[in-house]
């Protein structure tokens, strides 16, 4: 039995892993629900703001705050052997998706802080190292499958172009070519080993329902963050949109 262990990491020390930023997190909640519980009566008396009372809203922010601040890159995902991924994965969601790309005209547009732009293309992306990941992907929706992706990990494809100095930056946002789906990701999140811009999926290239020519798979979010199809990604200290987000999801997403 070959096990993918993309990290060089037991699954036993991931798990240990697992369980510590679960314990950590829910510090964070308990601390926040303890708060909210003893000021219950003044927290009534206070002004809304932004849909949540303002207290609960700083609440909310802090609690992000602390899930942000709790997550690294040693928090990763737990894998799973090759064996186990689903042959029949799932097609979701269609949205600014393409049947008909030309793959050598086709160019990832990486947009830099000052606005300058960067065309790259698939050739050079599939020429660094390609790594596999195999874990649970989970969509909000409330189902989840055992998934086999290859591609190369989002960081090492910034260090490869040179723009390290791009992730002083607050946040990487994504989006189709016609732009009709979009969405925005915190720099950790974007920089986690296990985040990654795949081309393949169970060895093979991908189908247009799965992304083709190039997806994001993002382990530590939810579904609705893994955009199929990109056709930009941006660095920015402005929160990109999303469109789950605006459309009543969590912008953070995260598992
Ligand atoms: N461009 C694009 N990306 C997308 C979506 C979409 O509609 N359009 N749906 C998202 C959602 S909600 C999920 S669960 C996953 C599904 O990916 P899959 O169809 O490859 O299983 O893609 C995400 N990325
Ligand atoms: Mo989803």
């Amino acid at each position: 039995m070959k096990k993918l262990d993309f990290f060089d990491r037991t699954e036993q020390e991931s798990n240990k892993k697992l369980q510590r930023r679960t314990f950590l997190s829910y510090l964070g909640f308990a601390a926040a629900g303890a708060t909210s519980f003893l000021g219950w009566k003044w927290l009534n008396r206070q002004p809304i703001d932004n849909g949540a009372l303002q207290p609960l809203r700083s609440t909310l922010e802090t609690n992000e705050k602390i899930l942000t601040s709790t997550f690294s890159e040693h928090h990763l995902v737990k894998t799973y052997p090759v064996e186990k991924a689903v042959k029949n994965v799932r097609i979701n969601s269609l949205i600014g998706l393409q049947e008909d790309i030309d793959e050598t005209a086709w160019r990832l547009i990486v947009r830099k802080g000052d606005g300058s732009t960067i065309p790259v293309s698939l050739d050079v992306i599939k020429k660094l190292p390609k790594k596999e990941i195999v874990y649970d992907f989970k969509c909000v929706e409330g189902w989840s499958q055992i998934q086999h992706w290859a591609g190369v990990p989002l960081r090492d494809f910034i260090v490869a172009l040179g723009l390290q100095s791009q992730t002083k930056m607050k946040y990487i946002g994504m989006q189709t070519p016609d732009q009709r789906y979009y969405i925005g990701l915190d720099m950790p999140s974007a920089l986690h080993p296990q985040t990654m811009l795949c081309y393949e999926m169970n060895g093979q290239p991908l189908i247009y329902q799965h992304g083709r020519p190039l997806r994001l798979i993002i382990p530590v979010k939810y579904g609705i963050k893994n955009l199929k199809n990109i056709g930009e990604i941006f660095f920015t200290n402005s929160k990109p949109r999303d469109y789950w987000m605006e459309r009543g999801y969590d912008y953070y997403a995260g598992l």
